[in-house]
């Protein structure tokens, strides 16, 4: 049986999203969300001959607006213009210093904001990890192009797709930036797949971390059916959410799976997990391709999580996917050990795909 070539999505806009510092824990460390990542990535996967390299299609505001508030993307394309307008030195990423939290109102109706975006920052982002420089949201708009286009190709009849976005889009919720995302780049697709007929949308989330961001957008959906594996956030980022008590809300109960791992899982242990994961969604039986939202800081080595699965396993993730005997829309999230990525990649998509295979 012959494969054909994958379509492997990408552009250079990514780029000039290179955010440079970031705070954890009050200190400024190199991002490691860096645009190093996807150029391993793609380099990898162009290596095995398998992929057909293609650029992103222009898809336009209302699919990111389908999803995202119009305040939202308003602070996103224009809080660095505003921030550089004000004086801001453009070799700085720009941070928040004061978030909007639920407590700072109390009972107080408050509802006036700044008029200039980059003062407006800290009521739409929820952590010190998502620096808003020069590039961020052209880069940030091209991985909702390069997402949708993937979404396109696996429409119009290809097995298996590959988004190669960045900046990654899971955390980032209807009002929300943060966790190095923006724009839900999984969330838009799914989104698109509703409004291209789909009566019933999966997302697989495979990342190392919770995301927030895409539980929280379709929380009362309950067409949209979110399953997620991440690390524990008792003890892992984003902390607030991802426990295995949070399965929908009340008009959506059941579409919603956290299945939190300890740390130190081995690929054994999370392909366990995976299987919980996999029989929901089968039971589920979605009527459109599956969003698999794609992280490999899942990764034994990754410098800022605590699994431990090897780039073999990867194979094996993938090839369980395949077991769905569905097409799917890989999305890029996270992965931070730089030197595994292109193994990783294509350990992933070489399983899923030839074990999708073309019927
Ligand atoms: C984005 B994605 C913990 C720092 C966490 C943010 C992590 C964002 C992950 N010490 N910083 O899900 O890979
Ligand atoms: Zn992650």
């Amino acid at each position: 049986m012959t494969h054909p070539t994958i379509p492997l999505i990408a552009s250079d806009h990514h780029l000039a999203h290179d955010g440079l510092i970031e705070l954890v824990a009050g200190r400024e460390v190199p991002c490691f969300e860096s645009p190093a990542r996807a150029t391993a990535i793609r380099g990898a996967l162009l290596e095995t001959g398998a992929y057909d390299l293609q650029a992103p299609e222009t898809h336009g505001p209302d699919p990111i607006a389908a999803v995202h508030e119009l305040e939202l993307i308003d602070v996103v394309e224009h809080a660095w213009t505003d921030a550089i307008a004000a004086g801001w030195d453009e070799r700085r990423a720009l941070l928040p210093d004061t978030f909007l939290l639920r407590a700072y109102a109390g009972s107080m109706p408050l509802d006036a904001l700044p008029a200039a975006r980059h003062l407006r920052l800290g009521a739409y982002c929820f952590d010190t990890a998502t620096p808003i420089v020069g590039g961020t949201a052209a880069a940030a708009r091209a991985a909702v192009d390069i997402a949708l286009t993937a979404a396109d190709r696996v429409l119009a009849g290809a097995p298996l797709a590959y988004a190669l976005c960045r900046p990654p889009g899971h955390h980032a919720g209807r009002n929300l930036i943060g966790g190095y995302c923006y724009f839900n780049n999984a969330a838009i697709v799914a989104e698109w797949l509703v409004s291209r007929g789909a009566s019933r949308v999966a997302i697989l989330d495979v990342d190392f971390h919770h995301g927030n961001g895409t539980q929280q957008i379709f929380w009362q959906r309950p067409d949209v059916f979110y399953a997620s594996l991440h690390g524990d956030p008792g003890g892992i980022y984003p902390y607030f959410s991802g426990y295995a008590t949070e399965v929908g809300g009340d008009r959506a109960v059941g579409t919603t799976i956290n299945l939190p791992l300890p740390p130190g899982t081995d690929g054994d242990g999370y392909l366990t997990a995976l299987d919980v994961a996999l029989d929901a969604i089968t039971d589920f039986d979605p009527d459109a391709p599956v969003v698999v939202s794609l992280g490999f800081d899942t990764y034994h080595a990754d410098p800022i999580a605590n699994l431990a699965l090897h780039t073999d396993d990867y194979a094996r993730i993938g090839s369980r996917i395949a077991a769905l005997r569905r097409p799917v829309v890989a999305i890029q999230e996270g992965g931070y050990a730089v030197e595994a990525l292109g193994a990783n990649a294509v350990a992933f998509l070489g399983g899923l795909h030839e074990d999708l295979g073309t019927e």
